[in-house]
Order: structure tokens, then C-alpha cells, then sequence
């Protein structure tokens, strides 16, 4: 593969693939671009999720269990925010909150959120680049049977229940690529971009809906491949499933493909979907089949070689 990658992600599916690409590839050929849509301001902290799971799991610090937050947490904050009557429906941990407290801070100093994520990533040891896909606020608001939803009272407080009718990002038509999304897109080395396996509504549909980023791609000179986040029919982890059957699209790997369309050049889909093949490429979207349900490090690094050639031989 030659070239640097750059890698859009969100959530845990995003952020599992974007640590195996890191260990594949040298901090210089690898741009992570993270969701920003499920950002929000909770108790005067800026909370940025996304950019939190791929930043721990980078760091290799991630909470497995969860799937957000740090390993081995406590705790302690939360107990005594509860004491004294605040809000508890959405927990911080008290290593967690260290992170929402720096963060507010350099913000508050008058830098944006990249140099941020700079900041916290470098401070984590993390070598390669993570990048907010904006500096500018991005709202994924959730529209259900029950009115509009901004995305963690959909995702945390409902817990997923209401019934999905669309999605809206709010400021995303004001929203330019972050320096570090833009330099990636313009890097005359740039080899190819991997949507990882993240919720393709609520987590790429935002970064790939940034203005300059869907005339990127509309023009693009390079592959765009994706890794489904649908596996024999189901999420591996997170409501994609549960969207898509109430949005009306096939909850398979062919559904994924359907929902992209010619946007991406190639989709990775797992053994059990091996027969979606024909169908997906049919489509015009060619197909890689490869084990795509990461349970180790090491399978999120066979995964990403195996990304990295389909990208490769799409060239
Ligand atoms: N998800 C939950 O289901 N419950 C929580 O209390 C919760 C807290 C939380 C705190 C920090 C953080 O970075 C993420 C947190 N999440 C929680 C997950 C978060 O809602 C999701 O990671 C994303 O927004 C969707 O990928």
C-alpha cells in the first residue's frame, strides 16, 4: 500500500479498525477523521465521544466493557454529583473526566478542538494523527415518533427506544474539514480513505456530509472503501440495526452497500455475507470478503491489512 490512509470513524466498530490501521501503518501515513455529531456541552464540560473512544482506544486505555470511557474507571464523581442532586443519566468517570476538564480547558483558552485532541492524544502517547472531522459545531439531531432528539438524549437517556424517522446535522453546511481532515484530503500522497465499520447514520453520514468532504469524494481520485458494520444481519455492537429497520433498508451487508452506493468503490463484508457478493456488485461497488468482527488486536490488524489491499488493488 503506498500512500498515506486517511480513515473516517466514530464509535466502537471506527475506532477498533482505526487501532488496527495504527498498527500497521507509520504515524505519517495515517489520518484518523472522527465524528463530532454526538458532541455536546454536559455540566459546562465539552464531551466529544467519538474522538474520546478512538483517543483511548489508540492509547490502548479503552473501556471493553462499555465500549466508551476508560479501563478501569471509578466511579467517585458521580457518586457525590448524585448526593448532591445533579444529573446522573449520563455517567462520567472520574479518570473520564479528567479529559472533559482538560479539554475545557484548552477551549476555554481560545484553541479549537484539534489542537485539543492534539493536546489530550499527545499527552496519551498516541503517534498518529486524530482529528476532529471539524473545528466547527456539528449536532446530529435524532427525529423519532417522539419529536426531535439531540443524539445522547436519543442514545443515552432513551436509550435508543424511539423510532427513527431521520437524522439532522445541525451546522454542518457551515461546517469546513478540520486542518488535519483538509491536509488529508489535499496530500498529493493520499492513497485511499477506509470508512471504517461505524454507524453509517449517525457517525460517517456526519463527516461524509461536511461539504467539502462529499465534493472530495463525489471527485475523487483515490478508492473510498468501507468495512460493513453489518454482520449476517445484525450490529455488531450499537443501534445501526434497529435504524435501519426502522428507516427501511435491509438490515444486511447488502443494505450497508445500498445505503453508500457509488459513494465507495469497494465494501468489505464478513464470511457469513459472502453471498451478498453478486448483489453488491451489481451495484457497482466491489467486494472483499474478510473476517470483519474484530475481538483482538490482532484480528482489528488483519482486518486493516486486508482493507489496506482491497484499497490497494482498487487503485
Ligand atoms: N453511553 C451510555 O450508554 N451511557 C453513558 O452514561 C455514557 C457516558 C459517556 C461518557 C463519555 C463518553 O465519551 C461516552 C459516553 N457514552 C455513554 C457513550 C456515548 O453516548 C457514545 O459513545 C457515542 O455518543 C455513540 O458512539
Amino acid at each position: 500500500m503506498a500512500g498515506t490512509i486517511l480513515a473516517l470513524a466514530g464509535g466502537v466498530g471506527g475506532a477498533k479498525l482505526a487501532r488496527g490501521l495504527a498498527d500497521v501503518l507509520e504515524p505519517g501515513r495515517l489520518t484518523v477523521a472522527v465524528n463530532t455529531g454526538d458532541d455536546f456541552e454536559h455540566m459546562g464540560l465539552p464531551i466529544s465521544p467519538d474522538l474520546d473512544t478512538v483517543m483511548y482506544t489508540l492509547a490502548g486505555r479503552a473501556n471493553k466493557e462499555t465500549g466508551w470511557g476508560v479501563a478501569d474507571e471509578t466511579w467517585s464523581f458521580m457518586e457525590a454529583i448524585g448526593d448532591l442532586g445533579g444529573e446522573t443519566w449520563f455517567r462520567l468517570g472520574d479518570r473520564d473526566l479528567a479529559t472533559h476538564v482538560m479539554r475545557r480547558r484548552i477551549l476555554d483558552a481560545g484553541k479549537t478542538l484539534s489542537e485539543a485532541t492534539d493536546a489530550l492524544a499527545g499527552a496519551l502517547g498516541i503517534r498518529h494523527r486524530i482529528v476532529p472531522m471539524s473545528d466547527r459545531p456539528v449536532r446530529t439531531v435524532v427525529e423519532t415518533d417522539e419529536g426531535p432528539l439531540p443524539f445522547q438524549d436519543y442514545f443515552v437517556r432513551r436509550r435508543c427506544e424511539p423510532r427513527v424517522a431521520a437524522f439532522r446535522f445541525e451546522g454542518i453546511e457551515a461546517a469546513a474539514p478540520s486542518p488535519g481532515l483538509s491536509a488529508a484530503l489535499s496530500d498529493p500522497d493520499l492513497g485511499a480513505v477506509v470508512i471504517c465499520p461505524s454507524n453509517p447514520y449517525v457517525s460517517v453520514a456526519p463527516i461524509v456530509g461536511i461539504p467539502t468532504v462529499a465534493e472530495f469524494i463525489d471527485a475523487r481520485d483515490v478508492p473510498v472503501v468501507a468495512v460493513s458494520p453489518i454482520v449476517g444481519g445484525r450490529a455488531v455492537k450499537g443501534p445501526a440495526a434497529k435504524m435501519m429497520a426502522e428507516l427501511g433498508a435491509e438490515i444486511s451487508a447488502l443494505g450497508i452497500a445500498q445505503h453508500y452506493g457509488t459513494r465507495i468503490d469497494g465494501l468489505a463484508i464478513d464470511e457469513v455475507d459472502a453471498g451478498f457478493a453478486p448483489d453488491i456488485e451489481a451495484l457497482g461497488v466491489a467486494v472483499r470478503v474478510a473476517p470483519t468482527v474484530m475481538r483482538s488486536e490482532e484480528d482489528s490488524r488483519t482486518l486493516a491489512r486486508e482493507t489496506l489491499a482491497f484499497a490497494d488493488g482498487l487503485r
